[in-house]
């Protein structure tokens, strides 16, 4: 099915004002030929030239995937990536990501509060143990030993604030039904044809202490399978989890389904398993081999950031089912 809400907005003119500070300019000028990146969110639009300068760089897809989505986690101001997002119930920053790439090797990281970038240690996981998942004290005593600078959580003053008046209004009790999240997702084909794919977030705002979303979780919030493509998932992570949503969406290419036909029947499939559907948002994007890519989501309002060869990247708006 064709994209049906497809909104597309130039952004080559922001490029290098506000939202691109900081990123070098003539990144698109730098663009390999081939290559294909998107990403969940705004926020995808910096991560994307961040991946494109990577590339350009000779980077790999891996490398692209790794370092796009770092510069979401460095945002200071960045409510639900990284060190500056939302705490928990607890009023602690716990953070979760994960990584893969096109031969299946996968890391990742749960429940971590004091590095600035579990992407890079997720991907530490991947290429220094024999292990696929780290979480808390274990994973963050492996990035010590591994010279990974350990950080004092220090949640800023208006997040302080914000989660103390949360504490009064909602009387302690976690949250299920928000939309205060919003995981950057990437997926990355390099010119070679190689794909990879990294996801990281602070995961669902004021979750209860010890909560792990889909995002760390290989199958669900990210998987990449060489041989077909790639999926990442947005959104609530619990709903994501219970129907390995990423993992329908490369399966469903494996069977023949375009990318947006993929994210449609993920979607599909959280929907006909939730009856409480109507209440959470989810958004899934996927990319195969050809670098042929979809997006979908619950509800309106999913956007997605996707970088081509042939065209300065575009923010889209995802196609929806729900009204
Ligand atoms: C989670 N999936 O922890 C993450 C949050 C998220 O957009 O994606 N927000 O459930």
């Amino acid at each position: 099915m064709a994209i049906s809400r497809r909104h597309l907005i130039r952004t080559s003119s922001v490029i290098g004002g506000v939202l691109l500070a900081g990123i070098p300019r003539n990144v698109f000028s730098m663009e390999p030929t081939g290559a294909t990146v998107i990403s969940t969110w705004d926020h995808g639009v910096p991560a994307n030239a961040a991946a494109l300068a990577a590339l350009a760089a000779g980077g790999s897809a891996l490398d692209a995937a790794e370092k796009g989505v770092m510069v979401v986690e460095a945002d200071p101001m960045n409510r639900s990536v990284g060190l500056g997002g939302t705490p928990d119930r607890d009023g602690i920053v716990t953070l979760d990501a994960s990584i893969m790439d096109h031969d299946s090797r996968a890391g990742s990281v749960a429940f971590v509060s004091t590095v600035a970038h579990p992407i890079a240690l997720a991907r530490m996981v991947m290429e220094r143990t024999p292990h696929v998942m780290m979480v808390g004290k274990g994973a963050e005593q492996f990035a010590q030993e591994h010279g990974v600078p350990i950080i004092e959580p220090h949640p800023s003053d208006d997040v302080r604030r914000a989660w103390e008046a949360w504490k009064k209004e909602n009387n302690y009790q976690p949250e299920i039904n928000i939309e205060n999240h919003d995981t950057i997702g990437m997926l990355v084909r390099d010119a070679n044809g190689r794909l990879a794919g990294a996801c990281t977030t602070s995961g669902l705002g004021y979750k209860m202490h010890g909560r792990v979303g889909d995002s760390p979780i290989i199958g669900a919030g990210l998987f990449v399978d060489g041989d077909v493509g790639a999926a990442t998932c947005t959104g609530l992570g619990e709903s994501v989890i219970r129907t390995s949503a990423s993992t329908v969406a490369v399966e469903a290419m494996r069977h023949g389904a375009t990318p947006q036909e993929a994210c449609e029947e993920a979607i599909r499939r959280i929907i006909r398993k939730h009856a409480n559907h109507r209440d959470f948002q989810v958004g899934i994007l996927a990319m195969n081999i050809k670098g042929e890519t979809g997006g979908h989501g619950m509800h309106k309002g999913f956007t997605y950031a996707l970088s081509r060869p042939d065209r300065a990247t575009t923010l889209e708006q995802a196609s929806h089912s729900l009204i």
